[in-house]
């Protein structure tokens, strides 16, 4: 960090309050938040890690009506889950509030209003979508209709989820009320824009010139927006769950949900702030003292808000610091594939605590060692159970129980003197000198999965050294050695708890106690003297255990069974077809017929021929249901069936004249339509 930074203040992405909170989070966002905060409270800087619900917004609004509840509701449930959840991980927010508290109300609405009268909006009018029977304007999600590229009936104004296409509602075909299937019309509202156009040289100046140290992959999204040039953006919606517009006229308007959140963790520092005045000082002092540094952690898809529309904001208002740096997170995908709310395909936190209970560090190690930073990554069972079997167990609780086992076994558990070293002694404490260093570095640069990678080296080192000097043989020859050797292995891994302290706060902690190191500073890394001879140790207990194989195919299971459950869904959600006249439907001619005979078709395994008595005469029709039916169960049966369908003939010269009604469940499999009681042979279905 360089000089000219008094203190930080570390924001994470408030996460939407409609449902629990996954390893995707965590990996993204809150992990590497967290070891940041922790790596500079360590080092004795001042910091002040805001977080939050953010409870605004479409989703919230969707999640309410699915469940037949109000978006208070809502929020109130999952904002508690996710806090929780947070806790639970250890992730140490300063505060954790939310975007409906009556502070944040007050202060958004605040800081639109200064902007208003500022004259830093553009107010315009332009056509939106409609509902006139339920007397309200619709936003993108809200919105569904047929998708103009792959004619799904059901996209979404914004995108669509079966060809991936991004929309706008005006490209889609026959749009309607995603709630109520209402048919929409389009009608003039007023909204007001943030001029980013305006802002665009500033920007590019701020950005492009002045933060090239910036990631990758944060950069390069930032200049392909600058690239592209901006427009002015809307900053308010018709919408009736927000904060509502403070301008006079602006009845049913709502600032957006995009305009609210980011000013959360400007109002959530003033709760904070408040609430412990001679601890936190004013929230001006974290937001607008030139020395306060200011870091987003945010996940990819945040990118454009955290960098482009909320510094504009800032700068629009004029008095706030902008950030220095806004260090985001690719994707983290699940067993190959996308993690999905919407389609419960993830871990969730507040499940993963119930099943795995006390392994937090285990999933905060695993993520790191596996965080999405450079490019989206793959969270795999079977890798968390190797690097926890293989690395947390085998290398660093080994080592750190071996240290600990002997010091009660020969000593009572006392730290013994520290004699005369030996070379490999000394190299062994030389390799351990430089860790330091190294990790710092890596955290100032915000590479996190590295770090950890050389927080786990020191573990290695300790590892090796006491595997290689052997202490429980060579204390049949020369008891005194051993004092040294153990000595050493003390103070490594005392060192260890330093060093693993940001990564894996519960481990840690559990080892202080276990080497009674209740004072522990960043700066003591490297050294050989955190425990003093004579020093009595507790017990110890192990830091990490094995994780088997059948608690990592019960987590399989469970994914493979979303699946399942997701495909189901899926069939159950076939659109409906396009409405078709009377007049089309009079076209078909469906018929009762008597089933006379039923039969196996040869080489056709799938096929069932039936000779069917259709009022009239006799037509053989062939259907492809065979795996669900012994031709004898069918016989005598009166089925529904086409009766003016084209002939349609088999490969095998087999030809169909209709069509018998069958239903297909969610699983695939087929059930015939039968009557309810006898009718005559050729009766009509109508
Ligand atoms: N709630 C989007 C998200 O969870 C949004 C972040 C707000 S940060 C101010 O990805
Ligand atoms: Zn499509």
């Amino acid at each position: 960090m360089e000089k000219k930074f008094k203190r930080t203040l570390i924001t994470s992405a408030l996460p939407y309050a409609n449902g629990p909170v996954h390893i995707g989070h965590l990996a993204g966002v809150y992990v590497p938040a967290d070891i940041y905060a922790r790596y500079l409270r360590l080092k004795g800087e001042e910091v002040l890690f805001v977080g939050g619900s953010d409870e605004h917004g479409v989703p919230v609004t969707i999640r309410a009506k699915k469940e037949g509840c109000t978006p208070q509701d809502v929020v109130d449930r999952y904002h508690n889950i996710i806090k929780k959840s947070f806790a639970d991980f250890g992730i140490s927010f300063d505060v954790y509030s939310r975007t409906t508290s009556a502070t944040h109300h007050q202060f958004a609405a605040d800081f639109f209003r200064k902007l208003y009268d500022d004259g830093k909006f553009v107010e315009m009018e332009s056509e939106q979508f409609y509902d006139e029977q339920e007397g309200q304007f619709l936003t993108d999600r809200n919105i569904r209709g047929e998708c103009p590229r792959c004619h799904n009936l059901d996209a979404y104004g914004d995108q669509c989820e079966k060809c991936g296409a991004t929309l706008s509602p005006e490209e889609l075909i026959n749009p309607y009320n995603a709630n109520s299937g209402n048919p929409l019309v389009k009608k003039k509202t007023k909204h007001w824009y943030l001029p980013l156009d305006q802002y665009q040289p500033w920007l590019e100046q701020w950005i492009l010139n002045e933060h090239k140290e910036w990631r990758p992959n944060v950069y390069g999204q930032c200049k392909s927006w600058l690239d592209t040039g901006l427009k002015p953006r809307a900053v308010t919606r018709d919408l009736d769950w927000g904060i509502p517009v403070p301008v006079e006229g602006a009845e049913g308007k709502v600032l957006y949900v995009w305009f609210d959140a980011p000013i959360g963790y400007i109002s959530n520092t003033k709760e904070l702030c408040e609430s412990a005045p001679e601890k936190w000082g004013t929230w001006q002092k974290w937001w607008q003292d030139p020395e306060s540094r200011l870091i987003h952690f945010i996940g990819k898809d945040n990118i454009v808000f955290h960098c482009i529309v909320f510094p504009s904001m800032l700068k629009a208002h004029g008095d706030y610091n902008l950030p220095d740096n806004v260090p985001s997170n690719e994707f983290l995908n699940l067993e190959g594939d996308k993690i999905s709310t919407s389609r419960n395909y993830a871990v969730w936190l507040n499940e993963y605590l119930e099943e795995m209970p006390g392994k937090q560090d285990v999933l905060r190690y695993v993520l790191t060692a596996n965080a999405p930073e450079t490019k989206d990554n793959d969270f795999t069972w079977g890798d968390y159970q190797a690097r926890n079997n293989n690395e947390l167990v085998a290398v660093y609780g080994n080592f750190v129980n071996r240290a600990l086992q002997l010091t009660q076994k020969y000593y009572g558990g006392v730290v013994p003197e520290c004699g005369k070293l030996t070379d490999t002694d000394r190299a062994t404490l030389d390799e351990f000198k430089d860790v330091k260093q190294n990790v710092e570095k890596l955290l100032d640069a915000f590479k996190f999965r590295e770090a950890q990678k050389e927080a786990m080296n020191l573990a290695r080192i300790g590892n090796k050294y006491i595997a290689d000097e052997e202490p429980w043989k060579v204390i049949k020859t020369d008891p005194e050695r051993v004092k040294t050797i153990i000595y050493i292995s003390l103070q490594l891994t005392a060192n260890l708890a330093i060093a693993f302290e940001p990564f894996l706060p519960f481990s840690s902690k559990k080892l202080r106690e276990m080497i009674n190191m209740q004072d522990f500073r960043w700066e003591d890394l490297g050294s050989t003297e955190l425990l003093k001879p004579g020093k009595q140790l507790e017990k110890p207990s192990l830091l990490f255990e094995k994780i088997e194989d059948s608690a990592i195919q019960f987590q399989l299971d469970k994914l493979e069974a979303t699946k399942k459950a997701n495909a189901a869904a899926a069939a159950k959600a076939d659109p409906i077809k396009p409405v078709i006249s009377f007049e089309d439907f009079e076209k078909l001619d469906i018929r009762v017929g008597t089933v006379l005979e039923c039969e196996k078709v040869k080489k056709m395994n799938k096929l069932l021929k039936f000779l069917i008595d259709d009022g009239l005469e006799r037509r053989t029709i062939v259907s492809g249901i065979a795996k669900y039916y012994e031709p004898e169960q069918l016989v005598g049966k009166q089925v529904c069936f086409i009766a003016n369908l084209a002939p349609r003939e088999f490969k095998n010269g087999l030809v169909s004249e209709g069509m018998i009604l069958s239903a297909e469940d969610f699983d695939g499999s087929l059930a015939v339509t039968t009557l309810e009681h006898k009718v005559k042979a050729g009766s009509k279905v109508c």
